[in-house]
């Protein structure tokens, strides 16, 4: 079986972890989100591709979710030493190696989806890791600070701001002109199954569908396409979701982010068992919907998920 999901960082890591375990078989090819990815001090960090990498490797920080387990940050503090920021985004030692092959081999000329092939050689996810796109792709997001709006980088948005201040755009900068990356879109012609993780619906998997085609393939795929609420009980479970959907208009509960996905798009989606009222809503509009058990708690938790998935997307077939 060929499964293609759609990943952000770490809803879509972890529920990748269960997948792999509740398909040992599957090929899986994930599509991963390039819209958090930051340059700084002359190095490309790509966050959601590096959570996916680590979580399925086995060198993330588990209880934090990103970034490497075991890490010091002796260059963050060499840096900050020298007055050279920014210091609100804490990249360790460990991570740094990551950004420094990734740049390098971005300055010899290999496109991202090659640097990720290479990085991936030696962490061995278990799955193939693509990027959305090798175009440079930067969600930046319209805030309000002092009655004054302005642009910033998402990752200032999320990390230095943490989203509390209002958010009235979010803008993948790039996007109209980014070109899918290599296997992408065969990928998607090719599979049996299309995922939507628990993940960002906005700043993750929305970035992904922006990319011309993407949406497109998927939709003309003709292949089952089920979901997985990141929001339960009307809150996502960890992070800011709620503030970028609100940004673009969307309610927090797991039928408002089904129907933004449209049924156009999905075919099922699951929703916890504490929303098990909204599933008719979600039935009206046209995609089958379960609810079942949606906490990630540990790794037998994310494969019965999966096994939920992948059973509705039988039933949907
Ligand atoms: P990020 O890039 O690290 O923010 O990660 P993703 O975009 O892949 O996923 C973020 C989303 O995962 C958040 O909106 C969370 O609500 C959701 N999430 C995290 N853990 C769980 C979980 O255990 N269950 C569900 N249903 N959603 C989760
Ligand atoms: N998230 C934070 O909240 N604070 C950080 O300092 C931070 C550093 C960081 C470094 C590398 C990396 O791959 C991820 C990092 N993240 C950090 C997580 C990341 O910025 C966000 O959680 C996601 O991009 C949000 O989707
Ligand atoms: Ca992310």
């Amino acid at each position: 079986m060929r499964i293609v999901v759609l990943a952000g960082g770490i809803g879509g890591a972890r529920f990748l972890r269960g997948l792999k375990a509740a398909a040992p078989e599957a090929e899986i090819t994930v599509v991963g989100n390039t819209g958090d990815d930051i340059h700084l001090f002359g190095l490309k960090v790509c966050p959601d591709l590096d959570t996916v990498m680590y979580t399925l490797g086995g060198g993330v920080h588990e209880e934090q979710g990103w970034g490497r387990a075991d890490e010091t940050f002796a260059v963050k503090e060499e840096l900050a030493a020298y007055g050279v920021g920014p210091e609100w985004f804490g990249l360790g030692d460990r991570d740094f190696a990551t950004h420094i092959v990734r740049t390098q081999m971005i300055g010899a000329g290999y496109p991202l989806s090659a640097v990720t092939e290479a990085l991936c050689a030696r962490w061995q996810p278990g799955v193939r890791l693509l990027p959305m796109s090798d175009d440079r792709v930067e969600t930046h997001v319209l805030v309000e600070t002092d009655g004054e709006r302005k642009a910033v980088h998402f990752q200032e948005y999320w990390v230095r701001l943490r989203a509390a201040v209002p958010a009235h755009a979010v803008v993948p900068v790039g996007a109209e002109a980014a070109k899918p990356a290599p296997g992408v879109l065969e990928a998607i012609a090719a599979a049996d199954v299309i995922v939507f993780p628990p993940s960002n619906p906005v700043v993750s998997i929305g970035t992904i569908l922006a990319v011309p085609g993407i949406r497109e393939a998927i939709a003309e795929a003709g292949v089952p396409v089920v979901g997985l609420s990141p929001i339960v009980g009307d809150a996502p479970v960890r992070g800011m979701a709620d503030k970028v959907l609100a940004a673009v208009g969307v309610e927090s509960t797991a039928a408002a982010v089904a129907a933004h996905y449209g049924s156009g798009l999905l075919d099922g989606w699951l929703v916890d068992t504490v929303d098990a009222g909204a599933v008719a809503e979600v039935e009206e509009a046209g995609i089958r919907c379960r609810a079942v058990p949606l906490l990630m708690s540990d790794l037998a938790a994310a494969t019965r998920m999966a096994r939920e998935a992948l059973t509705l997307a039988e039933e949907v077939r």
